[in-house]
C-alpha cells in the first residue's frame, strides 16, 4: 500500500522526503497541496496536521509531519539496515546533529533571502550575517568530504541539499563556499532522482507563488 505524502514541490522539506523515498525505493503517493491557495488550512487537512505544514505522510492511518522525523521513520520502519540512517549510535548522532542544524539553516535562509521577496524590505544585517555564518560553517565542515557523515549518503545530505539547492536556483553567489559548491555539484549529478524532484524552474515557480501570497495579503488588508 503506497504511503500518501501531502507535498508541494517548492518546499525544501518536501523534496528531502521525496528524495529519501526514492533512495529507499518506497512508493510515495504525492498529493499536492497548493499552499498559496490555503489548501493546507482545510478542516480535513487540519485534522491530519494541526500545524498545517507539508510534508505530511499518511502511512495506512499513521500520520506524521516534520520532514526530518518522516525520513527517520521511513528508514526505521522500512529500511532499518540502510546506511541512509546508520544504526551505529555515534554515526546516527552525527546525522541527527546535521538534521537539527538544517532546521536552523533553512530558517536563516528564509530570513536572509526570502524576506525581501515577500515584503520588499531588505533583511536586517544580523539575519544576513547569521545565514552567511551558517554557510561558512557548512563549507568548513564539508571540507574535502563527499558526504556530511562518513562514507555514505545519509538523510542529512538529502535534507541539507534540499534546503540549499534553492541558492543555486535563485542565483545566489556561492563562490565563497567552494567545498559546499563541490558537494552540491557532486550530489546533484550522482543522485539518479535528483532532476526528477528538483529539476524544475524553481525561481520562476517561487516568484509566481510569492506574488500570489502578496496579492492575497494585500486583498485581506484592504478588506479589514
Ligand atoms: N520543520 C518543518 C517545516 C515545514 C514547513 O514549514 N513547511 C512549509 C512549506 S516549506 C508549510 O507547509 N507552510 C504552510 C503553513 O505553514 O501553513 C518540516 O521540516 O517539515
Amino acid at each position: 500500500m503506497p504511503i500518501d505524502i501531502y507535498s508541494m514541490r517548492l518546499s525544501p522539506p518536501c523534496r528531502a522526503v521525496l528524495m529519501a523515498g526514492r533512495e529507499l525505493n518506497i512508493d510515495l503517493n504525492v498529493k499536492t497541496l497548493d499552499l498559496s491557495e490555503g489548501e493546507q488550512l482545510t478542516p480535513e487537512f487540519l485534522k491530519l496536521n494541526p500545524a498545517h505544514t507539508v510534508p505530511t505522510i499518511d502511512d495506512d492511518g499513521f500520520i506524521l509531519w516534520e520532514s526530518r522525523a518522516i525520513m527517520q521513520y521511513l528508514c526505521n520502519q522500512y529500511a532499518p539496515d540502510s546506511t541512509l540512517y546508520p544504526r551505529e549510535p555515534r554515526a546516527r548522532a552525527l546525522v541527527d546533529r546535521w538534521l537539527n542544524f538544517d532546521m536552523g539553516l533553512l530558517q536563516s535562509q528564509r530570513e536572509a533571502l526570502f524576506t525581501k521577496l515577500f515584503s520588499g524590505v531588505d533583511p536586517p544585517e544580523d539575519k544576513v550575517n547569521a545565514f552567511k555564518n551558517n554557510l561558512k560553517l557548512l563549507d568548513a565542515l564539508i571540507g574535502d568530504n563527499k558526504y556530511l557523515v562518513g562514507n555514505n549518503l545519509t538523510i542529512a545530505d538529502l535534507s541539507v541539499l534540499s534546503t540549499t539547492i534553492v541558492l543555486e536556483k535563485m542565483d545566489f553567489d556561492v563562490k565563497d563556499y567552494p567545498n559546499f559548491k563541490r558537494w552540491t555539484a557532486t550530489l546533484s549529478q550522482q543522485l539518479p532522482y535528483f532532476q526528477d524532484i528538483n529539476g524544475f524552474d524553481m525561481k520562476a515557480e517561487a516568484m509566481v507563488y510569492i506574488e500570489k501570497i502578496k496579492a492575497k495579503r494585500a486583498a485581506q488588508q484592504n478588506a479589514n
